[in-house]
């Protein structure tokens, strides 16, 4: 199979500049080079352009919806080619409202798709429930066929249809979740795995039972999205909302490896790197970096590195 990387320089998601660099910044940090080391073929796909739209009033407290949703339907148009074409698709965010078009586009290739959301947040909020308003921290409320009669419809987004059932949805990472998200969380029986959880259970045990509840029926192409705000703070802090307390390098690299090793593996995001909120250079390469490990080892990198065939031992 071949790998298929797909900027998305967009950022109208949330209201903190520079999250539309995101593209460069990982593809600056060594991201094709990467994944030309290990064995299939890489195609760049470049960077997306979205549409500057002249007038889009707020919906309710939620900005830019009409920009939001159209950017999403372009990149969804983008994604169900890519993976229809038999690639594995890579999409460099960017927000995380980008996810709609994402998974909506995969899931046009692949309906029995699932769902791994690596995050801090649940991003589960409804224009109704959200504090912010932002569209990022409602990406997966789009989604979900059982919330529909809780969205109103938001203008931009006509051209999509709930299509994720709640079974088919697991989260990693979660900390800081909105009084009606959990409401929802718990309300559909959404599996998740909070930094509390992570700590009494291991990574490890959390990722066999992630892994058993979205497959033990049966086999099925993952979708993989991953916020690098999941990261602790001190090892990816050019993001838009950091929260203390997050995964180590070794669990958020366990992640992505453990997903690997099903094949399964179908399509993935790898969102909200903001160099702009770097303190410093440094700061914004670590977490560039980190990105780049994360989307190799989903990829198959290993830590043990790669092995040579005997005929190549002189
Ligand atoms: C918050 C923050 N729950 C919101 N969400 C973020 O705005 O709905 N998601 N930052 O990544
Ligand atoms: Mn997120
Ligand atoms: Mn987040
Ligand atoms: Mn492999």
């Amino acid at each position: 199979h071949s790998v298929a990387v797909l900027g998305a320089p967009f950022s109208k998601g949330q209201k903190r500049r520079g999250v539309e660099h995101g593209p460069k910044v990982i593809r600056d940090a060594g991201l094709i080079e990467r994944l030309s080391n290990l064995d299939y073929p890489v195609h760049d796909f470049g960077d997306l352009s979205f549409p500057r739209l002249e007038k889009d009033e707020p919906f309710m407290h939620v900005p830019f919806p009409r920009t939001v949703g159209t950017a999403n339907k372009l990149l969804s148009g983008a994604v169900s080619s890519a993976v229809g074409a038999g690639h594995t698709l890579v999409m460099l965010g960017g927000d995380h409202s980008l996810a709609i078009g994402s998974v909506a586009g995969h899931a046009q290739q692949c309906p029995d798709l699932c769902l791994i959301w690596v995050d801090a947040h649940a991003d589960v909020n409804t224009p109704l429930t959200s504090p912010s308003g932002n569209l990022h921290g409602q990406s997966v409320a789009f989604m979900l066929k059982e919330l529909q009669d809780k969205m109103p419809d938001i203008p931009g987004f006509s051209w999509m249809k709930p299509f994720l059932s709640s079974r088919d949805l697991v989260y990693i990472g979660l900390r800081d979740v909105d009084p009606g998200e959990l409401c929802i969380l718990k309300n559909l029986g959404i599996q998740y795995f909070s930094m509390r959880d992570i700590d009494r259970l291991g990574i490890q045990r959390v990722m066999e039972v992630t892994l058993d509840h979205l497959l033990a029926r049966k086999q099925r192409p993952i979708h993989l999205s991953f916020d690098i705000d999941a990261f602790d703070p001190s090892l990816a802090p050019a993001t838009g909302t950091p929260v203390n307390g997050g995964l180590t390098y070794r669990e958020g690299i366990y992640i992505p490896e453990e997903i690997h090793n099903t094949g399964l593996l179908s399509a993935m995001d790898l969102v909200e790197v903001n160099p702009v909120l770097g303190a410093s250079r440094e700061a914004v390469e670590a977490t560039a970096a980190l990105a780049v490990d994360v989307i190799a080892s989903s990829l198959g990198q290993t830590r043990l590195g790669a092995h040579a065939t005997l005929e190549e031992i002189p």
